[in-house]
């Protein structure tokens, strides 16, 4: 399936992994672009060194196209926003802000730029400041999120941006796909679907919680503070929530979160845990390798869109 996406980017397929945080490291970057999508180091707020490290493992992995998520609240955002010009990655995707400011940086070393926006308004500037793509992220996604869903989302990013648009947010298969192509999307990027895959080295626990998954099973946190985050619920959202509701002090809800994607990731720690995830996972229900999962996704999406009936 050739697309403005592929063309733009040089891969086989119009699908990008989400670039989630403690979660997309060198092994599954590297495993996605050779399935023939763009795959994605997360910087999150990891230091310079560490996301130059990941940088060049994912170097030797793979020679195909490639990119680094750098989420904007991060402490290091500007170093890592320096480390991609210099590194020259072929592709920069944003989170969580507006990367306005490193633009002209980026542009200058030839990195074409794919910010996630929740908002008309958002895509419509970054259009206007450079940015070759942009994906219109839906609050069906897991971890930080916008207000609007991705039904209602795309089609509008769509009508007033003249780059292409990436869906994502509730896009776990051949349909989701599909659907966002008819919703004026040039294609996906997929979290939820790539965490339970065999090169994501996540901890087992967590990957069989996004398996046993059903479709209300995610919750949002941080309505209050300003800072939604959508999670599998558990003991940590059941307690946030409640001292959401009665009003507790924000250094509280903040202890309640403290290192938890590490200890969703690295311990296995399912309780109080950050177990960020999509509302997708109760469609999430087998761990296959990244090529299969793109294999089988771009197969059910290519019958789909040549159905004539
Ligand atoms: O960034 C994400 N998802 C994330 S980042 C993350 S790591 C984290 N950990 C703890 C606290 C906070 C973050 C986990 N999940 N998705 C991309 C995304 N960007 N979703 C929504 C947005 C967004 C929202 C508002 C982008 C721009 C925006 O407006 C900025 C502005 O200034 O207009």
């Amino acid at each position: 399936m050739r697309t403005s996406l592929t063309e733009l980017l040089g891969t086989e397929y119009p699908i990008i992994q989400g670039g989630m945080a403690w979660v997309a490291e060198h092994s599954l970057a590297a495993a996605v672009s050779n399935a023939g999508g763009l795959g994605i180091i997360a910087a999150a707020n990891a230091p310079y060194e560490y996301v130059r490290d990941e940088i060049r493992k994912t170097r030797e992995l793979t020679d195909r196209p490639f990119g680094v998520n750098i989420m904007l609240l991060s402490p290091y955002a500007d170093e890592i926003a320096r480390l991609a010009a210099e590194e020259r990655v072929p592709v920069v995707t944003t989170g969580a802000g507006n990367p306005g400011t490193y633009m002209k940086q980026w542009k200058e070393a030839g990195i074409k730029v794919i910010p996630v926006v929740a908002s008309v308004a958002l895509a419509k500037m970054m259009q206007r400041g450079g940015a070759d793509a942009v994906i219109a992220e839906g609050c069906e996604s897991g971890g930080h999120i916008g207000e609007a869903t991705t039904m209602v989302l795309v089609p509008q990013v769509a009508d007033a941006v003249d780059i292409p648009v990436i869906a994502a947010g509730g896009i776990g298969d051949g349909r989701g796909l599909a659907a966002a192509m008819m919703l004026g999307a040039s294609g996906v990027q997929m979290g939820t679907r790539f965490l339970v895959s065999k090169e994501c080295v996540i901890h087992p626990n967590y990957k069989e919680r996004v398996l046993k998954a059903k479709d209300i099973d995610t919750v949002v946190t941080g309505r209050s503070t300003g800072h939604p985050i959508r999670c599998l619920r558990n003991r940590m959202t059941r307690e946030y929530l409640s001292y959401e509701k009665e009003g507790r002090s924000f250094e509280e809800l903040e202890r309640l979160t403290l290192g938890g994607l590490r200890k969703a990731v690295k311990d296995g720690d399912a309780d109080y845990g950050s177990l960020m995830s999509g509302q997708i996972a109760g469609l999430v229900k087998k761990e296959q390798t990244c090529q299969e999962m793109i294999l089988e996704i771009m197969e059910e999406a290519e019958k789909l869109l040549s159905r004539t009936e």
